[in-house]
């Protein structure tokens, strides 16, 4: 039998919602075929399926192939987990969801997301909610020198700036619980229904959403993927030669660098071939700052369980 291409939209227990290129219409459920083994099967996946494509109730299908990611968000649990999840597959956008109050923002956690989105190849982009609490926020600020494109995605912001940089693309929102990812995913798709929550104390681990999903935008294409709050964004698999290499501008240079060599400068690396970069200065100061914060903990998250 012949096997049709498919995005995996929904993850749950074992089994996969995808949608068939074919007819994006029908969603279908699906099982992994063993032969895959355990080979991880996340949201954003193009996958063949083969077997019963009707989309009717109890039918099921198999996912006999997995095709090579073009991009892959990955996190661990916290900075010593050797445990690598990949959250999204094939996502060329990464929403870095932050709230501006309740609760209140760190610049840690962007910059720890910025780098895991700039070496699994997704353009970040922070978004700014519940901008109503707070309309003098200087938060922004601190990302100036970094190119990052900021947007405003509070209840009371208009959504088409928002709907500007989403449609026709993939994006993956990622955030802490409570910072309103759902609210967003929800006024974006009208009939995404998804749960919505209170925010819950730091530390309470009450997450509203549970699980991924892939929704698709209703004018012009595209798709967001609301994902479960996450509390850190560990980042145990990333170098500093990860994050450099990430930069097209960079990456070369480094070959210059001594073994060892940290990119961090002076005094740390005082043979740091960014720093022989004429005109580069700003920008590998802005860079040294994302390369700063793979070092140093998320302090208000440090010793929660993970999740
Ligand atoms: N004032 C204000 N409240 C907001 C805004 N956006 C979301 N909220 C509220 O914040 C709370 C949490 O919103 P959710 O959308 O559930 O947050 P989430 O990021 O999806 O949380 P998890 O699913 O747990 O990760 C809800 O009570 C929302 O009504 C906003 O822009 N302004
Ligand atoms: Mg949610
Ligand atoms: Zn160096």
């Amino acid at each position: 039998m012949d096997a049709e291409r498919a995005m995996v939209f929904s993850v749950d227990r074992g089994r996969w919602g995808c949608v068939l290129d074919s007819d994006p219409e029908r969603p279908i459920v699906t099982m992994r075929a063993r032969e895959l083994g355990r080979t991880p099967i996340v949201v954003g996946d193009q996958v063949d399926v083969v077997g019963d494509v009707s989309g009717k109730p109890d039918s099921l299908a198999r996912i006999v192939r997995v095709a090579d990611r073009s991009t892959v968000l990955r996190r661990t649990a916290d900075d010593t987990d050797p445990f690598e999840r990949v959250v999204v597959a094939n996502a060329e956008q990464l929403f870095i969801v932050v709230a501006l109050a309740d609760p209140p923002p760190r610049t840690g956690f962007v910059e720890r997301a910025m780098v895991a989105a700039y070496v699994g190849g997704l353009q970040p982009i922070l978004c700014l909610t519940k901008h109503d609490l707070d309309a003098e926020s200087e938060f922004a600020d601190a990302f100036e020198d970094l190119d990052l494109t900021i947007v405003y995605g509070g209840i009371e912001d208009p959504l088409d700036p928002v709907l500007d940089l989403l449609t026709g693309k993939l994006t993956a929102f990622i955030g802490h619980s409570g910072v309103g990812k759902s609210t967003l995913v929800n006024r974006l798709v009208p009939d995404a229904y998804r749960a919505v929550g209170e925010v819950s104390g730091v530390g309470k681990g009450r997450h509203t959403s549970t699980q991924s999903v892939a929704l698709p935008l209703p004018d012009g294409g595209g798709w967001v993927v609301d994902t479960p709050g996450i509390r850190s964004f560990g980042l145990a698999h990333i170098t500093p030669d990860d994050v450099i290499k990430a930069f097209s501008d960079l990456a070369e240079a480094i070959e210059d660098c001594p073994r060892g060599c940290t990119h961090l400068g002076p005094p740390a690396d005082p043979e740091c071939a960014l720093d022989l970069l004429p005109g580069k200065e700003r920008r590998v100061a802005a860079i040294r700052l994302l390369l700063n914060a793979i070092n140093t903990n998320d302090p208000w998250f440090r010793g929660q369980s993970s999740s």
